[in-house]
């Protein structure tokens, strides 16, 4: 923490904002953090880059150059500029908004690097200002720029077309095309036409980088995060499941027009304001049984997935389960203004129209689903397949955990970075996206302060330890991975397991510390530790930079805790952490077990 000054505004400037260091180009160190490679087709692979963030948080906060005791009435531009152009030594400039919004415990702003007005891709930073104005959070991948290209395209936009959509397999999907700059790995600046290219058969959704000078496919945004879930030796479990009849489960204070009415129009049907559930196309909904709103299909297990009343039974589940997701986590800060999924925003911010679609037993794909998280204002698309373990053949739409894995990847992308869906790109912030899934799936079945170990997807592979490689443990013999796995993890869902292990561990904590709530699903202002669990998970979402780390994760929730909670939760946060080797000096997948002096 930082003393505030009482300086003037220049030896202010000089003492405090000495320029931290920019991100330079790829150096030799572990690439987990900055690089992705992602294979496209047989014979077509891309790597991409992301400059190494940045990223500190101040505790109580620090002050930026335009903070004044008796007066916090600047706004949050000014001070954005303020702070980073004294923090990065850039000129106002250089900087260009990308978005803001004020969330309970933070204000945050998302800026972009930006040269003679074109922003940069990949060269972003975010800022987190508390209730007194002062900057708790920032995280940058600023770079300094070498050489850059000029910023007249000499390649026309259509022959980047062409180009992206051969290279991707996939077509322009008619989203608007912008022109942005891209750091590459060399340090040097490309111009890029940037463009979305969507196969629908493939499931594939991208924003392509081609390069406006050379007309080379430089970069990809990939929004579909997939799951793909490891396979187990087949014995016999049979997880029965147990239907009952919920009525009125909408939260009013989420959906206050409940999750079948978009405006005037009341839907009879698996459709409303924050989603919709379909099989096939967006024209097969399940609707009403009986009267309005009567959604009652008995599942029959006996029979197969796709026949009636099944798929009814599976349409009207996820659609229950997504909008219970989006409701809670609405509770929490998933807000209109924090880019969350509606078609109607009721006046509050953010972009809409983009409600999440439920494309129940997708014919694309099996022993599967996936969740494609584009930009704020575009609906998220959730494909749920079925699995052939069994005969006959299980629905991942039945099983909770699956629907709820696909769904916090929604969130997590939305609100890391801004609401561009492009901030968990790297193998690391991949990893750390499965495990946030997981470990809401984790959070939300619990029914009791009990923490049993989790599994997940036992009933859809109809195997008691499920998908993953280990059940998610506070016993470290029943679990043994640590954040020094990741040296040996190189795909993102084995990372996520280490993730989703800690986080486990983490409330498991904050639990024994502070009690269990049985409502927290509505009631987010106990303060018991299940309640504050779920407060931190998303607090820290828009804390942390553009593509984080394990570490920078983990620090967001250190200062997520002092923003909601003044620290309180400080030690039992970091004995946490410390247990699994995230302690304050693990680096560099080096675990530590050392927790900070007085803990
Ligand atoms: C804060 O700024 C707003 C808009 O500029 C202005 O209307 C308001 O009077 C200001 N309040 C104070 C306390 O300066
Ligand atoms: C979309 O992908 C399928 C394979 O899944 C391929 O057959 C088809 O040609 C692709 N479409 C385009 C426009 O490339
Ligand atoms: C809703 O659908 C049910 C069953 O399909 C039907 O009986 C009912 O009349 C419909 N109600 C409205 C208002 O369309
Ligand atoms: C595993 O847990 C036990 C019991 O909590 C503890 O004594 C031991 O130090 C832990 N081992 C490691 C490697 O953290
Ligand atoms: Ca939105
Ligand atoms: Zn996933």
């Amino acid at each position: 923490m930082l003393p505030f000054p009482k300086l003037s505004t220049a030896a202010f400037l000089a003492v405090f904002y000495a320029p931290v260091a920019i991100a330079g180009p790829f150096e030799a160190r572990s690439k987990h953090a900055t690089h992705r490679m992602r294979s496209l087709s047989r014979n077509f692979e891309i790597e991409t880059y992301h400059p190494a963030s940045t990223f500190e948080t101040f505790g109580e906060g620090v002050a930026h150059p335009l903070w004044r005791r008796d007066n916090t009435n600047i706004s949050l531009q000014d001070s954005t500029v303020a702070f980073v152009q004294a923090r990065l030594a850039v000129q106002p400039a250089d900087i260009s908004f990308r978005s803001t919004f004020s969330g309970e415990m933070a204000r945050h702003a998302y800026i972009r690097q930006s040269h003679n007005g074109i922003p940069f891709a990949n060269a972003v930073a975010n800022v987190a200002f508390n209730h007194d104005d002062k900057v708790v959070a920032f995280g940058s991948s600023f770079v300094k720029t070498k050489t850059i290209a000029s910023s007249t395209p000499s390649i026309m936009v259509e022959a980047a077309i062409a180009k992206a959509e051969r290279a991707l397999a996939g077509q322009y999907n008619g989203h608007q095309i912008s022109i942005q700059y891209l750091v590459k790995s060399d340090g040097s600046v490309a111009l890029t036409h940037t463009i979305q290219i969507r196969n629908e058969s493939a499931g594939t959704w991208y924003d392509a980088f081609v390069d406006a000078h050379s007309g080379e496919l430089l970069h990809i945004t990939d929004f579909v995060a997939r799951s793909s879930y490891r396979v187990l030796p087949i014995t016999k479990q049979v997880l029965t499941q147990g239907f009952e009849t919920l009525v009125d489960p909408q939260d009013p204070i989420a959906s206050p027009k409940g999750w079948h009415t978009v405006g005037k129009i009341v839907y009879n049907a698996t459709i409303g304001n924050n989603a919709m559930a379909f099989k096939g196309d967006s024209n097969s909904l399940t609707s009403a049984s009986s009267s309005i709103l009567n959604f009652i299909y008995n599942q029959n297990p006996t029979a197969a997935p796709n026949t009636a009343p099944n798929v009814d039974a599976a349409r009207t589940n996820a659609f229950y389960i997504v909008n219970t997701l989006h409701d809670v986590t609405y509770r929490y800060g998933f807000t209109e203004a924090a880019y969350n999924f509606q078609n109607d925003n009721f006046g509050k911010g953010g972009l809409s129209n983009d409600a999440v679609q439920i494309s129940v037993q997708s014919s694309a794909g099996l022993d599967n689903a996936d969740f494609a998280t584009p930009p704020d204002g575009q609906p998220g698309l959730m494909r749920m397949f079925l699995w052939d373990y069994t005969s006959p053949e299980r629905d991942g739409s039945l099983e909770n955990d699956i629907v709820t894995h696909e769904n916090t990847h929604g969130l997590t992308n939305r609100m890391t970075g801004g609401g561009t869906g492009a901030c968990l790109q790297t193998l690391e912030a991949g990893g750390l996206g499965e495990g946030w899934s997981d470990a809401m799936a984790d959070w939300i079945e619990h029914t009791s302060s009990a923490v049993p170990d989790f599994v997940l997807g036992p009933y859809v592979i109809d195997y008691p330890t499920g998908v993953r490689g280990y059940r998610y443990s506070t016993n470290n013999k029943t679990n043994p991975l640590r954040y020094s796995s990741l040296n040996t993890y190189r795909e993102v869902h084995a990372i996520g397991e280490i993730w989703a292990n800690i986080l486990h561990n983490v409330y498991a904590a904050l639990v024994a510390a502070r009690g269990w709530s049985p409502t927290a699903f509505t009631n987010p202002d106990g303060p018991e530790g299940n309640i504050v669990f779920l407060h931190l998970f998303i607090d820290a979402l828009p804390l942390q930079p553009c593509n984080p780390t394990f570490i920078n994760a983990r620090d967001a929730w250190i200062q997520a805790d002092i923003n909601r909670y003044g620290g309180a939760n400080r030690c039992t946060l970091w004995q946490a952490f410390a247990s699994r080797g995230m302690g304050i000096n693990a680096a560099d997948y080096g675990d530590s077990s050392a927790v900070p002096a007085g803990c």
